[in-house]
């Protein structure tokens, strides 16, 4: 067994523990959990699955398919190698990593807590950050492919030394140069700082106030917190309840040590209170407004003159928000960034002894994933639903769904679905400043029970593909839980006519201007947005074919309204700006889907015309499509270094959507996937797909399989109607 000073000086590809002995588990909800096998007997009783050995980079030994002579021949072929993926449940797992702001947290939480982890959990961890050490300098960023930051260096750094590396092994004294360079822990963002100060290697003083006591506040103030996204507002239920108590782990050596690393001058010299808006320039995106700083400097008068009664309340009321927030979610919360705070504050108020703590510790794996270069955290505790949704209408669509072969997997996806979907409204539901639940589908699992209005839409879709366009399927879902679904879908339309993530826009767009974390851009309220507005739009168009009776004006006004929106927000150069995937590929892809749904393509919409002529202006020589997660920061097209297949299948999917009457784009597209395609059918994973809040890149693994599938079947068809058969 490896011991920290055992541990290699450089990013390795060898794992730290023994690959053959890693399963993730396979639960009817799917859940996520990968469970070390000590003993020979375990082993034999769990022999791995072929999604354990490819998610650990492992052969599957999946013989070479003939190559493809058509597209769908290679749709055929992919969905052939992803069929072996499908865990018995239903769903396909996959890894949900990319922030690098996540695992700290789950480190730092883990550690004042006194929550231990497994040594080859703590091994594969280091590993992972070892591996995510940026090559140029050593440091960490926001994410994966993001330059070095102080928040990013300063909590990796943090991290390591609490998993056991020390100060002197090469990657922790380059790093610590490279945090020094960037201006120390003190120029880290805001959230680096509250993690810091829960360490207690960061000073209180050195935080702009965060007052749990703004929730006893008139809900009708414009800023009152149930106002903001809901993600802002559940990360600062747990944060305002640490800081209102200034929780503290006890000092220890590491402790000790750490407030000499972390710094660029003694840590007893740091004037804290001129800290709090010190943030290095590598961090920020969203600098401080002047309303912030006047709210910041307020608000700090009043810490110096707390009335304690008050601060009381406002801490028990945050407490009790915590505690139906955990009861809610069976533990798992809204992220993993509320997770690891609601798992501090529990621990706070109740001890190690208590249920609450129990659970939580069992419900933490749930968000950790072992991929090839190590040990992450995830950004949900999965993307179970997103997946699933994706591949299993890609398939009804193309027709390959009615393969022999494939029908089983299409029954146990449908049974997943149906298992996945949330019946009731939260336990607590009006007191926790929710919204309905009652029918949706949420991102992950229904035990994070979470609506979202675009998984919804998708969970719905899939299910009315699976149940009324295929004869071999059986009727899971009735009638009822999909009216439960439609009437979800439809509180959720804003006054512009669009859909935002998992509520109405409850706030004005000017509480942007009170945005405390300088990495994230639009992060207070909720905004609308194409791709969700997309999802809704689709999935009420495809509802109202097959129950043409249900609320009938209710929804032709609602898919009316919504694309005007998206006329609306169309940009200048005809493209749609995305929030959750990169970028102008992916939100035109759906933006087009939507239009094409009421009649408007190529030949009868200008504003399809004009999205073509965009998406057709961006392709590449080679017949694809790559954008840079940098396009996401300023909204303005960045070219990748490479070209992408998901960001080519998306384009190529939008074309079709808005029947491009030229070929040429879309076969050049196919020519260009199906060349990228393995001879065992998969495709190599490429750059990052996902992103959020503007900075925040994200891995959505399994694209990479759902829309190049969808896109080669759909091409199939586009080709041969326009008389190409084969390419
Ligand atoms: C997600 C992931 C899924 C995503 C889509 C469904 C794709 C989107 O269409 C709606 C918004 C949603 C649900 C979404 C919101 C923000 C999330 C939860 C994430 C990008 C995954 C991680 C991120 C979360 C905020 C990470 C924790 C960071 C904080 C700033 C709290």
């Amino acid at each position: 067994m490896w011991t920290p000073l055992d541990i290699p000086a450089s990013p390795t590809k060898q794992p730290f523990t023994d690959y053959s002995r890693w399963r993730l588990r396979d639960t009817d909800d799917g859940r996520h959990v990968w469970d070390f096998l000590k003993t020979d007997e375990e082993l034999e009783a769990r022999p791995p699955s072929n999604a354990d050995r490819y998610w650990l980079g492992l052969p599957l030994n999946s013989p070479p398919f003939p190559s493809a002579k058509s597209p769908l021949d290679a749709a055929r072929n992919g969905y052939s190698f992803y069929r072996k993926l499908q865990s018995n449940g239903g769903h396909w797992a996959g890894e949900y990593g990319g922030p690098m702001f996540l695992l700290p947290g789950l480190v730092i939480g883990s550690y004042v807590t006194g929550m231990t982890f497994l040594e080859e959990e703590r091994l594969e961890m280091i590993r992972y950050l070892f591996n995510h050490a940026h090559p140029d300098d050593g440091g960490w960023g926001l994410h994966i492919e993001g330059h070095s930051t102080a928040m990013g260096t300063a909590l990796n750094y943090a991290a390591l030394r609490l998993l056991g590396v020390p100060a002197e092994h090469p990657v922790v004294v380059r790093a610590r140069a490279t945090l020094h360079k960037l201006g120390g822990a003190a120029a880290s963002a805001s959230w680096g700082k509250f993690w810091l100060s829960v360490l207690n290697v960061y000073d209180w003083e050195g935080n702009n106030p965060i007052p749990p006591e703004l929730w006893l506040l008139p809900k009708w103030l414009p800023f009152h917190p149930s106002r903001w996204w809901i993600h802002t507002r559940t990360v600062y239920v747990p944060m305002s309840y640490l800081y209102g108590v200034r929780f503290k782990a006890a000092e220890d050596p590491l402790i000790l040590a750490l407030r000499e690393e972390l710094y660029t001058q003694a840590y007893d010299t740091i004037d804290w209170p001129a800290q709090r808006n010190n943030v290095s320039e590598a961090d920020l995106h969203s600098p401080h407004s002047k309303l912030f700083d006047l709210f910041a400097v307020i608000l700090g008068a009043y810490e110096q003159c707390t009335i304690p009664p008050l601060r009381n309340t406002g801490v028990e009321y945050a407490y009790r928000l915590i505690v139906y927030e955990d009861e809610n979610t069976g533990y798992q919360t809204l992220g993993p960034v509320s997770k690891m705070m609601n798992v501090v504050a529990r621990f706070h108020a109740e001890g190690l002894e208590s249920d609450a703590y129990k659970r939580h510790e069992e419900k933490r794996r749930d968000f950790m994933w072992l991929a090839t270069e190590g040990m992450m955290m995830c950004g949900t505790n999965g993307s179970q639903l997103w997946d699933i949704g994706f591949i299993t209408q890609a398939l009804v669509e193309t027709g390959l769904a009615n393969d022999e072969d494939n029908k089983p997997s299409l029954i146990k996806a449908l049974q997943w679905l149906d298992r996945c979907q949330i019946r009731e409204n939260p336990k607590h539901f009006e007191v926790s400043n929710r919204h309905r639940t009652k029918g949706a589908w949420p991102f992950s699992t229904k035990e994070q029970g979470y609506t979202v209005s675009d998984c919804t839409g998708e969970g719905l879709k899939s299910v009315l593909y699976l149940q009324t366009q295929l004869e071999f399927t059986p009727t899971l879902v009735s009638d009822d839980r999909l009216f439960d679904a439609v009437d979800t879908l439809l509180t959720m339309q804003n006054r512009d006519g669009g859909f935002a993530s998992y509520e109405l826009v409850r706030g004005s767009s000017w509480l942007e201007l009170l945005n405390p974390a300088e990495v994230f851009g639009r992060i207070m309220i909720e905004y609308e947005y194409p791709e969700c507005t997309t999802s809704v739009i689709t999935s009420l168009s495809i509802f109202r074919k097959h129950y043409p009776n249900y609320r009938v004006k209710e929804i032709a006004k609602t898919i009316q309204r919504a694309i005007t929106f998206l006329h609306a927000i169309q940009q200048p150069e005809g493209g749609w700006v995305g929030s959750w995937g990169i970028c102008f590929t992916y939100a035109t892809m759906f933006a087009l889907e939507s239009l094409s749904l009421v009649g408007e393509t190529y030949e009868t919409s200008q504003s399809a015309r004009r999205a073509c002529d965009f998406l057709v202006s961006k392709q590449r020589a080679d017949g694809g499509w790559g954008e840079s997660y940098k396009t996401c920061e300023a909204c303005v097209w960045v070219e990748h270094d490479n070209t992408q297949v998901v960001q080519t299948s998306w384009a190529a999917m939008a074309l079709m959507y808005a029947k491009y009457p030229h070929r040429e784009p879309i076969a050049k597209a196919v020519a260009l996937v199906m060349s990228r395609q393995l001879p065992d059918g998969s495709w190599a994973q490429e750059a990052i797909e996902g992103i959020f809040n503007r900075t925040c890149a994200i891995s959505y693994p399994n694209f990479k399989f759902s829309f190049t599938i969808w896109m080669l079947g759909k091409a199939q068809k586009y080709l041969e109607q326009r008389g190409v058969l084969t390419l």
